[in-house]
């Protein structure tokens, strides 16, 4: 067996993107022009790897790490071949959920704990541990993530809270909840607190805009129409600030996600991967 050493971004492992973050730094085996190799892995450029799947919850991260202009490599999982399941995805995350970030300290998973150790990591896009705005700012993440999220996850995937039978009534009864969750973020916007503000973004305000995407987009076979942008104007102002971002242009390059993102969403058309 050949030894090798390479770097994460010598031109083997850009080769095989997937292959490169599927395992963490060490030794690994690789094939590589019909030769099995053992390479040293050795991720110093980039020390953050990030598993997603095109317009799943790690867009959250991407659009995080993309405006914090910190490097990072990705691994697709692939959600056609239930990869986020698999014993190599779950012992990243054991409850077999996207995303993933490795770290220097270990595999994150939960996207708002990826947020926040990502803000508090580069002092970027939030509040800090002693700004009088932290409090504020924390109890929103928290809210975005155990309230807003949680019951997007019931809409998205009724079928594994109830009976498939009775998914679009679980779906129906969940609507209205998630209406008051945005007119409460939207009279919080209408404050305009620095995380929440049109001039300038914060995790949690990449965090809403995805939300809202995804509540314009999924399910693709049920109603959408109680969602209206419009609603919340306040919210919709810092939507069309993320939007002219570059850290939302390459989120669009990377995941096929259409001009226009966040206030008039199109399917994604990913390159690679399934957005389902
Ligand atoms: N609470 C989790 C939720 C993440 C989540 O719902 N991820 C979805 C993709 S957007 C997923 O992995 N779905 C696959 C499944 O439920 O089997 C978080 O905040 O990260």
């Amino acid at each position: 067996m050949l030894q090798a050493t390479a770097r994460a971004n010598s031109p083997i492992f850009q080769a095989n993107m997937t292959l490169k973050c599927a395992f963490p730094n060490g030794n690994v085996a690789i094939e590589a022009f019909g030769i099995i190799t053992a390479v040293y892995i050795d991720s110093m450029n980039a020390p953050y790897c990030l598993h997603y799947a095109p317009d799943n919850a790690s867009l959250v991260i991407r659009l995080a790490l993309e405006e914090m202009g910190v490097p990072y490599d990705t691994a697709l999982v692939d959600r056609r071949r239930d990869a986020q399941n698999s014993a190599t995805y779950r012992t990243l995350n054991p409850n077999g959920l996207i995303p993933v970030l490795e770290t220097p300290q270990g595999p994150i998973f939960e996207t708002a704990a990826i947020l926040l150790w990502l803000a508090d990591t580069h002092s970027q896009l939030a509040p800090a541990l002693h700004s009088p705005d932290r409090a504020a700012f924390l109890k929103w993440l928290f809210f975005a993530s155990n309230t807003l999220h949680a019951d997007l996850r019931i809409l998205f995937y009724a079928d594994k809270y109830i009976d498939g039978a009775q998914a679009e009534v679980l779906r129906a009864g969940i609507r209205p909840r998630l209406r008051q969750h945005l007119r409460v973020l939207d009279a919080e916007a209408k404050k305009a607190p620095g995380w929440l503000h049109s001039d300038q973004p914060s995790v949690l305000t990449y965090y809403l805009a995805c939300q809202m995407r995804w509540m314009a987009l999924y399910p693709a076979r049920s109603d959408r129409s109680w969602y209206q942008l419009a609603d919340t104007p306040h919210l919709q102002k810092i939507l069309m600030l993320l939007e002219s971002r570059p850290a939302t242009r390459a989120a669009i390059a990377a995941e096929g996600l259409g001009v226009t993102p966040f206030t008039s969403p199109t399917y994604a058309t990913p390159q690679e991967g399934s957005a389902t």
